[in-house]
């Protein structure tokens, strides 16, 4: 038949090279990018066959390892709402991504019945990658995985990580935008300017932001925007992967929350804000230096009370408070967040396990969900409800009433709801922050983060080692959590906590405390638990 050729051909053109076994993780397939080709090969497979199960609405597949080094690549699909694959899925990608290449196709034709695909439909699927060099003949590979099983691939080419999401929930539902990387700064930077003509510049807020690109796609696109923007604000670009810059290479946001350093590449000035973005762009920190060069992180958990706090005003100003606002963390949340959202911004908080499924899920409980992990990964998720009802304000509420209304529907569609998206983020925190006048030092004032630190620890075995309560217990080896607990009750504000990361061969180690001096000791004692 015609497929024996199509797996024939792939069998040439993409062969398994490796018998390491590979698992679909927190953020799908990531490793080394010379261990990839075939498995992004099948995955281009995979995503035709979901295509059909959801009846040739759009899939996506992003080649990224986000803020891994050069070195490093990876894919991960997804699904037609814009949304991570499903995960009763990610036991298929795993299955076929592994099999032996004579194996791949009674394996496929398995999968084909497993799930019930008419293969009969058509299918589409939208193919985006990051700036590795790894990642056009990575696209290549998953192109011929598409065309292999009759499907249509739309590459995207270069785009920010949230960009693909958002181009893939447009096509699947064009009341939320056209599905181009037009159509993306149409809608995200047209409501950003739109605001700008609502809320004058005033107080202490300057419109100079300094942006650290990481290298990555994330700063160019930015810089793509930069040309467009007339006064509204002033990028100041750095880290545009030139100048011999390396992609996340002491630089970006997973470096700058991680190590607590300023990336390299910048060029500081005393209490100027920047902000630092990842390597495919779906996470955002804040940061100054002070006059004597320290720095003052303001990370995911600052962002998302920022946000929450401002849309908090908005729908008291639209006597709309009856929509539900929530917001969404993870065990890694600074305690003093946690504290000052409950007791000042009186807003309910859920924790849940770490990766976005799980934070972008528990947010679609609430009308209004704000989720973000500290390490800069977030958004916000409206639900219909919540549309309609500012919706009908903005147009039959009293003057005030429709003046807030009108703001939070130019928020709205400002913020990327499918996928956190530094882009996005950044025009929302820009937003507030000139809503506010204030500069990045009145930002600060909210709360006083607890010092905190983070460790990895090589172990022979990371699954070892089982959690519960959102990873805030750790269930297994017996004893350890005794042995954590007894640790942290030898420090003021102590808290620490261990599992198994999603992404690297590691044991992730958390631990936060009065003093930095003690986080550290905490972190280093904790380490040594469990090693
Ligand atoms: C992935 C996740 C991120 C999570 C991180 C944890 C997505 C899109 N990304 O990057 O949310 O914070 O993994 O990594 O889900 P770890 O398990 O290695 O600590
Ligand atoms: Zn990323």
């Amino acid at each position: 038949s015609s497929l024996r050729v199509v797996y024939a051909f792939a069998r040439e053109m993409h062969p398994k090279t490796s018998d390491v076994f590979i698992q679909y993780g927190t953020a799908g397939f990531r490793t080394k990018a010379i261990l990839l080709e075939h498995v992004v090969y099948r995955m281009g497979l995979l995503a035709v066959i979901r295509s059909r199960v959801k009846n040739g609405r759009a899939i996506g597949m992003m080649i990224t390892a986000s803020h891994n080094l050069e070195p490093d690549n990876g894919v991960k699909l997804i699904d037609p709402d814009g949304e991570m694959l499903e995960q009763s899925w990610e036991e298929i990608a795993t299955r076929l991504a592994n099999v032996s290449d004579n194996d791949l196709e009674s394996t496929t034709a398995q999968v084909i019945k497993e799930v019930n695909a008419d293969m009969s439909l058509k299918a589409a699927v939208f193919i985006g990658m990051d700036t590795r060099y790894t990642s056009p003949r990575l696209a290549a590979a998953a192109v011929h995985g598409v065309i292999a099983l009759k499907g249509t691939p739309k590459e995207f080419g270069i785009v920010t990580t949230p960009m693909l999401h958002f181009c893939v929930k447009c096509r699947n539902d064009n009341t939320y935008g056209t599905p181009t990387e037009e159509g993306y700064y149409e809608k995200i930077v047209g409501a950003f300017k739109n605001i700008r003509q609502k809320l004058p510049v005033t107080g202490e807020y300057n419109t100079t932001l300094y942006v650290d690109g990481a290298n990555g796609v994330g700063g160019k696109k930015l810089n793509i925007i930069k040309k467009t923007l007339d006064g509204e604000l002033d990028l100041v670009l750095y880290n545009l992967g030139g100048n011999g810059g390396k992609l996340n290479l002491n630089c970006g946001a997973d470096f700058v929350k991680v190590s607590q350093k300023p990336p390299v590449g910048v060029e500081h000035a005393p209490f100027q804000r920047v902000a630092s973005l990842d390597g495919d762009g779906d996470r955002i920190v804040y940061y100054y230096l002070d006059d004597k060069e320290k720095m003052h992180l303001l990370d995911g958990d600052r962002i998302a009370t920022l946000l929450a706090s401002y849309i908090t005003e908005l729908l008291k100003a639209c006597y709309a408070e009856e929509l539900r606002l929530g917001l969404v963390q993870t065990a890694y949340a600074n305690g003093a967040s946690t504290k000052y959202i409950t007791e000042d911004l009186k807003v309910p908080v859920t924790c849940v396990k770490t990766g976005v499924k799980h934070l972008h899920h528990a947010a679609l409980s609430y009308d209004v969900g704000v989720y973000f992990e500290a390490n800069g990964h977030g958004t916000v998720v409206y639900s219909e409800l919540a549309k309609k009802t500012i919706r009908k304000i903005a147009e039959e509420g009293d003057v005030e009433q429709r003046k807030a209304a009108s703001l939070l529907l130019n928020f709205i569609d400002m913020t990327n709801e499918t996928v956190g998206d530094a882009i996005s983020d950044l025009f929302l925190v820009e937003t507030v922050l000139c809503a506010r006048g204030h500069n990045v030092r009145q930002w600060m004032t909210a709360y006083t983060d607890l010092p905190c630190r983070q460790l990895k620890v090589t172990v022979q075995d990371r699954n070892a080692i089982s959690t519960a309560d959102a990873e805030r217990v750790c269930t297994s080896p017996e004893g350890l959590q005794t042995r954590i607990n007894e640790l942290v009750s030898g420090y003021k504000s102590g808290r620490s906590f261990v599992r198994p990361s999603g992404t690297e061969d590691v044991v992730r180690v958390y631990a936060e405390a009065d003093t930095q001096e003690s986080a550290d000791k905490l972190a280093a004692e904790v380490a040594q638990a469990v090693f």
